[in-house]
C-alpha cells in the first residue's frame, strides 16, 4: 500500500526561469528571454505585441533569474540534501545550438549541462529533462517564424540527436515539449509564435499548423531517444485541470468536455499515435487547412510515448452560459470560478480533490504510467523578523495533492512513476515574470526588479518534504 518503492519523488524548473547567464558562453537569444515584467507581459507572451528585441524600458527578469548557471552545484547539493530522488529540468535550446540552425552544436552548452547531470548523479538524482520548455531561438523565430514552419522539425531533430548521444548513460527520463498543449493559449511564450498581424482564422491556422509540427517532432524525437538507446524513456507533458460542469445542465457539462478535448488533442496524438476524429472533423468545419507529409501519419502512429507526464494547479469550469458566472483571473488558461474552491493570492483556484480526478481520468484513456511533473503553490513569502520563512499553505497545498496522489495509487488502481513538485527553488514565474510569486522550498533573496544577494535559505517546507521523500510519502 502507499508510494511504490521506487517512486520518483522530486522538483522541477526549467532553464530559462532559473539559469540567468542569457549570453554567456555563446548562448544564443530566445524568445523566453523576451519577455519583460509589467503590464506588456501578457501581449507579448500571447504572441500579440512584437517585441523581438530588449527594449530599454523594460526589466527582463529571465537574462539574470536566479543566476542558477554560476550556483547550480550549491543548489544541486541542497536537492541532494532533500533527498531527491529525481530533478527535472531543462536544457536551453540556445545554449546547444546558439542560432538553431548550425550544423555543429556549441561545446560550451553542452559541457555544461554535462556537469550538471553529473553533479546530479552524484547525490544519486535522475535527471528527469525537458528539451523545450518553451524556448526556441529568436534567430529561427526571426527567419523562419518558428514552428508554423516545417523546416523547425529538422533543427528540432538535431537537437534531439545531440543531445541523446551526449548524454547516453547520463539522462534517460525525457520530455519533448513543456505544456505543448500552451501553443494554443500563449503562442509566442510557448512556440515563438508572434500572431498579432493575422485575423482569427489565420491565428487558429497557424496555431494548429505549429501543433503539428511540434507533434511530429515529438514523434521524431521518442523515435531518436529510443534508437541510441532503448533505455530511454519518453513522456509527453500536457498542462492539465479539467473542466468540471458549471451546473449539472448538460448543456454545461458538453461544453466542459469539448473544452478538455482541447488539451487532449495533443496526448491523444501522442499516446495513441493519430489525430483524433474530433479534431479532423473540426478542421473540416471550420476550414483549417494543415499541412501533413505522407510520412507524418507513420510517424506518429510507430513513436508514441512511453509515459504521460502533466502540470496540475488547478481545475478548470466550463459553462454554456459564461455571462452569468465569474470569471477566474490571472491565468493563461481562461476559466469561470468554481464557487467551491478557495484561491490562492494570484487567483489559481486550489483543488487537491481534481488532481486525484485527473490522474484516473489520464489512466483510464491512455493505460500508460502517469507522471505527475508540476504541481505547487505560488505565493508571496514574506520573511519573519529573524528570516525565517513558515509557509504552512505551501506544506498543506503539497500536501493535500500527494494525499489525492495516494488516493489514486491506492484505491484508483492507477500508476504513477513519481512526482517533481514545482518548483524546488524560487525562480521567475513563467505566466506573470514576478519573483515574488515564489514556489519554491528553497527562498532566493531577489525581488521583481532583480535586486537581492541571490541568497538561499530553506523554508519551513523544505523540511517538511525532505520527511515526506524519507518516509516514502507516509510521512504527511
Ligand atoms: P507561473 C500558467 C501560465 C504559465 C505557465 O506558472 C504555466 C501555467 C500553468 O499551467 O505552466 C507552468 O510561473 C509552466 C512553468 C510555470 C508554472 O506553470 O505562471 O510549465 O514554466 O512556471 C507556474 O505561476
Amino acid at each position: 500500500m502507499g508510494f511504490p518503492e521506487n517512486f520518483l519523488w522530486g522538483g522541477a524548473t526549467a532553464a530559462n526561469q532559473s539559469e540567468g547567464a542569457y549570453n554567456l558562453d555563446n548562448r544564443g537569444l530566445a524568445n523566453v528571454d523576451l519577455l519583460p515584467v509589467g503590464e506588456d507581459r501578457r501581449a507579448v507572451v500571447m504572441g500579440e505585441k512584437k517585441m523581438f528585441h530588449f527594449l530599454d524600458d523594460y526589466f527582463y527578469p529571465a537574462k539574470n533569474a536566479i543566476d542558477m548557471y554560476h550556483q547550480y552545484k550549491e543548489d544541486i547539493a541542497l536537492l541532494g540534501e532533500l533527498g531527491f530522488k529525481t530533478y527535472r529540468m531543462s536544457i536551453a535550446w540556445t545554449r546547444i545550438f546558439p542560432k538553431g540552425d548550425e550544423k555543429e552544436p556549441n561545446e560550451a552548452g553542452l559541457e555544461y549541462y554535462e556537469k550538471v547531470f553529473k553533479e546530479c548523479r552524484k547525490y544519486g538524482i535522475e535527471p528527469l529533462v525537458t528539451i523545450s520548455h518553451f524556448d526556441c531561438p529568436m534567430h529561427l523565430v526571426e527567419k523562419y517564424g518558428s514552428w508554423r514552419n516545417r523546416k523547425m522539425i529538422d533543427f528540432f531533430e538535431n537537437l534531439c540527436k545531440v543531445v541523446f548521444t551526449r548524454y547516453k548513460g547520463l539522462v534517460k527520463y525525457w520530455l519533448v515539449f513543456n505544456e505543448i498543449n500552451m501553443v494554443l493559449h500563449a503562442p509566442f511564450m510557448a512556440a515563438g509564435l508572434y500572431v498579432g498581424d493575422l485575423d482569427e482564422k489565420e491565428k487558429e491556422k497557424v496555431k494548429y499548423q505549429a501543433a503539428h509540427h511540434e507533434l511530429v517532432a515529438n514523434a521524431l524525437a521518442t523515435k531518436i531517444a529510443h534508437e541510441v538507446d532503448p533505455e530511454n524513456q519518453v513522456g509527453c507533458m500536457l498542462g492539465a485541470g479539467k473542466h468540471y460542469p458549471y451546473s449539472c445542465n448538460p448543456d454545461d457539462v458538453l461544453v466542459s468536455q469539448l473544452r478538455d478535448r482541447e488539451d487532449y488533442f495533443f496526448s491523444d496524438v501522442q499516446a495513441r499515435g493519430e489525430y483524433p476524429s474530433y479534431m479532423i472533423k473540426k478542421f473540416e468545419r471550420e476550414g483549417i487547412q494543415i499541412d501533413f507529409e505522407k510520412e507524418d501519419l507513420e510517424l506518429l502512429k510507430n513513436n508514441t510515448v512511453d509515459f504521460i507526464s502533466f502540470s496540475y494547479y488547478m481545475s478548470r469550469v466550463g459553462t454554456a452560459n459564461p455571462e452569468i458566472a465569474e470569471q477566474t483571473t490571472g491565468n493563461i488558461f481562461d476559466s469561470v470560478k468554481n464557487p467551491y474552491l478557495p484561491s490562492s493570492e494570484w487567483g489559481w483556484q486550489i483543488d487537491p480533490l481534481g488532481m486525484r480526478i485527473m490522474l484516473i481520468e489520464l489512466y483510464d484513456r491512455y493505460q500508460k504510467p502517469l507522471f505527475v511533473v508540476e504541481n505547487g503553490l505560488g505565493a508571496n513569502d514574506i520573511p519573519d523578523s529573524d528570516g525565517n520563512i513558515n509557509d504552512d499553505y505551501r506544506i498543506n497545498y503539497l500536501s493535500d495533492h500527494i494525499k489525492a496522489m495516494k488516493d489514486a495509487i491506492d484505491l484508483d488502481g492507477v500508476p504513477v512513476m513519481g512526482y517533481t513538485m514545482w518548483s524546488c527553488i524560487d525562480i521567475v514565474s513563467a505566466g506573470s515574470g514576478e519573483m515574488k510569486k515564489r514556489y519554491g522550498l528553497i527562498y532566493v533573496d531577489r525581488d521583481n526588479l532583480g535586486n537581492g544577494t541571490l541568497k538561499r535559505s530553506k523554508k519551513k517546507s523544505f523540511d517538511w518534504y525532505k520527511k515526506v521523500i524519507e518516509s516514502n510519502g507516509e510521512n504527511l
